[in-house]
């Protein structure tokens, strides 16, 4: 595949593909689920498209392969980088610091230096692959200074960047020792996209406060005279796919199925989530505790489902949040459970798309209670997946999601009291006025899906100034 050369090419730290390996040692690749995948899909189709991202293997990359019509290009990574890029400096640091410091963030220069390393090496990817005035369009937090270290090798080409997760408020971005690299890093870029315009705010505010440049309204000059626009482009999910998966025959006997398992209760809640410090997990554990405590409900006739995805296991910070997670879930149940009934079902797996649906359509009140996150797409999955046009939606107003999900139930997780308030609400308000919220939900998903979010990002990148005098309101 070497001198191939793509006019769109994206970099993310993963690859859109996970590697199964079978029973005789052979390699094959499966393509992950995921918006992310199947709005990238989309934008490819017809274009000459390449994917640059690590495997998820320490070692050696495999070489370059085509899959589905995309071009994979692997980027190695050694056991230490692991340590110190992924889990170190990526998940350790910046993660932390980007949601509000919920953990303390951990500072090493060793993890600094592979950051820049690793950066560099997928910058030097992405221009072996980039056709002469291609779209590169680069993911999230692990790859900050890939923007720049691109632009130096490549004048030519237009570099988008989109942030997943929050852009912290300038007092917290503060606190990183190479927080102005990492403004240089990203002002590299032509257009940075971000999940929310107070996230696009905080960013510019950083780049006047901390790096000294002139800012104005969404753009900010660098100090090569050229202009960077930063704006709001919130992520979005694959609507009509999964509103037809939870259409199937097959996904509606296995929610009923599920219901029939929990013990036919009255009402299920549940949860889903990775297994992280941000999702709020503890605080929305520690209301329905008291919901129990209080007798406002009582199992069977209701039961929540936990399922929190295995995550981050080698940070210690996610080690000590699962410890404490399964001893509350076991007092819980110690406490409130009878024979066949457990006030809490914990499921510490992942689950394929399907089940998800199931659960999705099972659920009577879904608990999305995070501390802080970028959008949080699991919100939305779940109204996507209500086609009966029923069920409750709590949801923190401390994600993304809830700046487009206002008719919501909404919560402040740190407010356990209000939380225990909503929550109730959820249980026990009146199916019309259940409907008449799912409706409105489901109207601004149903209007804007992952589709619409890719499109809108590439056109944004595609008419970002260049010059100063090209920025309208510069
Ligand atoms: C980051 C930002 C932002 C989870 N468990 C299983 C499973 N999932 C799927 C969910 C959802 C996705 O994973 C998780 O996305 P979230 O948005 O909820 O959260 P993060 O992983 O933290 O994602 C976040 C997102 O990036 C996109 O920009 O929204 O704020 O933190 O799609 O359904 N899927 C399957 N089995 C599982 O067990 N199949």
């Amino acid at each position: 595949m070497e001198n191939e050369r793509y006019d769109l090419v994206i970099a993310a730290n993963r690859l859109p593909v996970d590697k199964l390996t079978g029973p005789d040692g052979e390699v094959s690749w499966r393509r992950s689920p995921g918006g992310l995948v199947t709005a990238m899909d989309a934008v490819m189709r017809g274009r000459d498209g390449a994917w640059v991202g690590w495997a998820g293997d320490a070692g050696d990359a495999p070489a370059p392969f085509t899959d589905n019509g995309m071009e994979l290009v692997p980027v190695p990574l050694s056991a230490a980088e692991v340590a110190d890029f992924y889990e170190g400096f990526s998940n350790d640091t910046l993660w932390p610091i980007y949601h509000d410091v919920i953990v303390p963030a951990t500072f090493h220069r060793s993890w600094w230096a592979a950051y820049k390393t690793v950066n560099q090496r997928f910058a030097d990817a992405v221009c072996a692959v980039a056709a002469e005035g291609a779209t590169v369009w680069i993911h999230d937090y692990q790859l900050q200074l890939v923007p720049a270290m691109v632009r130096a090798q490549r004048p030519d080409v237009r570099i988008g960047w989109f942030d997943h997760i929050p852009f912290p408020a300038v007092e917290l971005f503060a606190q990183l020792p190479w927080r102005e690299e990492i403004i240089s890093g990203l002002l590299g870029a032509d257009f940075l996209g971000f999940q929310r315009k107070a996230d696009a705010e905080n960013f510019v505010r950083a780049c006047r406060r901390l790096a000294r440049l002139s800012t104005r309204g969404e753009h900010v000059q660098t100090v090569d005279g050229r202009v960077v626009r930063a704006s709001a482009v919130p992520i979005s999910i694959d609507t009509a796919g999964l509103d037809e998966l939870a259409r199937t025959p097959e996904v509606q006997a296995r929610a009923r199925e599920i219901r029939e398992s929990l013990g036919n209760p009255k009402k299920i809640l549940l949860g889903v989530d990775r297994l992280d410090y941000t999702k709020g997990i503890r605080h929305r554990l520690k209301a329905y505790e008291e919901l129990l405590r209080d007798n406002v409900i009582r199992p069977p006739d209701v039961v929540l489902v936990q399922v929190a995805t295995p995550s981050r296991e080698r940070v210690e910070a996610y080690r000590q949040l699962r410890t404490e997670i399964e001893r509350t879930v076991g007092r819980i149940n110690g406490e409130y459970a009878a024979i066949g009934s457990s006030a809490v079902e914990y499921l510490h797996h992942s689950y394929g798309r399907d089940e998800m649906a199931a659960l999705f359509q099972a659920a009577d009140v879904m608990l999305v209670t995070p501390l802080r996150d970028g959008m949080n797409l699991v919100a939305k999955e779940y109204v996507a997946c209500r086609h009966d046009g029923d069920g409750a939606l709590v949801l923190s107003e401390f994600t993304g999601a809830y700046h487009e999900l206002k008719s919501a139930y909404v919560c402040n997780p740190h407010d356990i009291e209000g939380t225990k308030r909503v929550i109730t609400k959820a249980i026990t308000d009146p199916v019309r006025e259940r409907r008449k919220r799912m409706k409105s939900l489901r109207k601004v998903v149903g209007a804007k899906d992952v589709q619409t979010w890719a499109t809108n990002f590439l056109a944004a990148l595609e008419h970002a100034p260049h010059r100063p005098e090209e920025a309208e309101d510069a």
